[in-house]
């Protein structure tokens, strides 16, 4: 069976981007392939994280994935650092891909900012511990947005140099399954920004946690401009904010970007925005109140990962035993 391997990193609350953008796509791949979707603490690590705020947002991503769908019975669903494999292996890659590689990555420049120097190793690195999470399962595809695009093309080039260096047919080449629907949706107040967990403003976001209050205030307040709504998609052009609320409403209800334009045609945004509250609560009500519910029994969480971290392990396990003897480590 084709198998998957997909992560989210636990540095906050998911939001509507990783919801629309990851998890409900996770939810739909689970009838066609095995599914390994794991909350990537290591990654999550290169930048600073309060210990404390860690533990618990690696359950809340927990609580938010299952509410939303994931079936961690029929799936594995875990917590990266329970399973060593991911580690063993990623130090191996470091010895196998190359600086100029990891160079040319844009999320590294994104994420280190001005200050390069300054930045952890770890967030150098994360590519190849990215590679490591994908192959140690010899995971054969990977649900990617454009913005990982760049990461899988870096695990294929891994695996091939790996499999090349040591003469080996050994790693499989994972390929890339590009959601039909992917959204990429932007922040709420800079429709040029993508909707991050680490934004400082909380109104950029809708957490899969925000009560409906909350989804409506987000809303009212989220950013746009003085026109009415266009008749077209070009009347969207130069206009990120509008784009983004029409796009958020499109992925929301499963309609397409120009059916929703044509539905708003020429109305003000009081007039959309109250329409897309109705619909953002609709469908997160109930994964939030799930959340809500699934947060309470944290044992039940952590049971859950513990579990999902021994099917992993017994995936990985042996096939870091082969990559050690391929590579002549001695072994216990
Ligand atoms: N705004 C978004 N629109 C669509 N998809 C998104 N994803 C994240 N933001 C959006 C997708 O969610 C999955 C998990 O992402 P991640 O947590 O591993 O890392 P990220 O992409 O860096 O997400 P954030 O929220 O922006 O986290 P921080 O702020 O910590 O960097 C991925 O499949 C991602 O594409």
């Amino acid at each position: 069976m084709k198998r998957i391997f997909s992560g989210v990193q636990p540095t906050g609350n998911l939001h509507l981007g990783n919801y629309l953008g990851a998890i409900r796509n996770w939810v739909r791949l689970q009838d066609e392939y095995e599914c390994i979707f794991c909350i990537v603490d290591m990654h999550a690590i290169t930048l600073w994280q309060d210990p404390k705020e860690l533990t618990r947002n690696i359950r809340e991503v927990t609580a938010g994935m299952i509410a939303a769908g994931v079936d961690p019975a029929k799936h594995i669903v875990f917590n990266q650092s329970m399973v060593p494999a991911h580690a063993q292996l990623a130090w191996i890659f470091n010895c196998v891909a190359r600086m100029g590689w990891l160079n040319r990555m844009t999320q590294f420049k994104d994420k280190a900012g001005k200050h390069k120097e300054n930045a952890s190793v770890g967030l150098f690195a994360y590519p190849n511990l990215m590679s490591a999470d994908i192959l140690t399962y010899k995971a054969t595809h990977v649900p990617v947005g454009e913005d990982q695009k760049q990461h899988l093309e870096l695990a294929r080039d891994t695996a091939q140099k790996f499999n090349n260096d040591f003469g080996v047919e050994f790693f499989p080449l994972p390929e890339p399954i590009i959601p039909p629907e992917a959204a990429r949706i932007m922040s709420l107040r800079d429709g040029a920004k993508k909707m991050s967990k680490s934004d400082e403003s909380d109104y950029s976001r809708i957490n899969m946690t925000d009560d409906a209050d909350t989804i409506a205030l987000k809303i009212r307040k989220a950013k746009t401009d003085l026109e009415p709504l266009p008749a077209t998609l070009e009347g969207l052009e130069g206009r990120p904010e509008a784009s983004n609320l029409l796009g958020i409403y499109a992925a929301l209800s499963g309609k397409e970007k120009i059916q929703v334009v044509t539905q708003f045609e020429g109305k003000q945004f009081s007039d959309f925005k109250k329409e897309l509250v109705d619909l953002a609560v609709s469908v997160l009500g109930p994964i939030n109140t799930e959340m809500k519910r699934l947060m309470t029994d944290t044992n039940h969480i952590d049971a859950v990962l513990r579990s999902g971290a021994e099917r992993a392990d017994a995936i990985a396990a042996p096939i870091i035993r082969e990559v050690y003897d391929i590579v002549g480590f001695l072994r216990p």
